[in-house]
């Protein structure tokens, strides 16, 4: 009768709908490992979404571009997982694996798992995640660090650790700094706090690894946690405590920062030897 029609009906719509869903968010959603970095209405902000094999990093999306490339929310493959990050293009091709903001809405105070695969949002304060932090170090080829800090007075400062690699889950995330150039004063490997944080093992408020008699993450100041860092007894500089950026003598608890960026980009394949006053004919 009627009714089964109606019934019939109601069901064919049901099916043409969820169909309808089906294919509407396959195209949509990002075929990233990290997705849970992006809210639902940033996924059409993704740059190369339709590119059929992803870059690399940043720098392959800038390099090909002839350093045209936009800032913004791209598709990479360093190894094995395919990710979304945000790629700082002005600067020359930076993929931004950290961004907090001074008293940051977003939690620090968070897990080994968490830290592992990131948490935040990509277009705001994030991490990246440690797995992906090795995945991208260690794919082939020699990765730098990089280090944005801009004061409360928008004064930006930057430093570079050339090389720098994290080491395997298996090796707790161990960090591995080269030589540090900027305008900012080197607060990872050298000891001016006593605190050397090259070469530490990353900690967790779940996970201990520092060089401390308690958990460095656990410690807090003014109700705050410090975060996961690669801590040593504790530290001479914390990014990832979301009330005081700390970065020894360029960011304290006196002389405010209101953000801070690390990002990473292959090391200078052609290092620009600069000859000075060389005369051509002592060569
Ligand atoms: C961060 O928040 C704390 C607590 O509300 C406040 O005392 C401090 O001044 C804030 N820091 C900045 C840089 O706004
Ligand atoms: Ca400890």
């Amino acid at each position: 009768g009627f009714g089964k029609m109606k019934t019939n009906c109601y069901w064919q719509w049901a099916l043409l709908m969820s169909l309808l869903c089906v294919v509407g968010t396959q195209k949509e959603l990002p075929p990233a490992e990290n997705v849970h970095l992006l809210n639902p209405e940033e996924y059409k902000l993704v740059l190369n979404l339709d590119q059929k094999d992803y870059p690399s990093d940043c720098f392959e999306i800038w390099e090909s571009s002839g350093g045209q490339a936009r800032d913004g929310i791209y598709m990479i493959q360093p190894t094995k997982s395919a990710l979304v990050v945000f790629c700082d293009m002005q600067s020359g091709g930076w993929t931004v694996v950290q961004h907090i903001t001074v008293n940051s809405s977003v939690d620090f105070d968070r897990t080994w798992q968490d830290y592992k695969v990131g948490f935040g949002s990509i277009t705001s304060d994030h991490w990246l995640g440690n797995e992906y932090l090795y995945q991208l170090t260690n794919k082939g080829g020699q990765y730098k660090l990089g280090i944005k800090l801009v004061d409360k007075d928008a004064v930006t400062k930057f430093g570079e650790y050339d090389p720098f690699r994290v080491e395997s889950e298996e090796s707790q995330y161990k960090i591995r700094l080269g030589l540090f150039e900027g305008t900012a004063v080197d607060a990872l490997s050298q000891d001016t706090e006593a605190y050397l944080h090259d070469n530490q093992k990353f900690t967790t408020k779940d996970r201990d690894n520092d060089n401390f008699y308690q958990n460095c993450a656990k410690l807090e100041y003014l109700g705050v946690p410090g975060g996961g860092w690669w801590y040593d007894a504790c530290a001479g500089a914390n990014l990832n405590r979301r009330n005081v950026i700390y970065w020894q003598k360029d960011c304290n608890k006196e002389h405010i920062c209101k953000y801070a960026w690390m990002m990473v980009r292959p090391t200078d394949r052609v290092k620009v030897i600069k000859t000075g006053s060389c005369q051509r004919d002592e060569l």
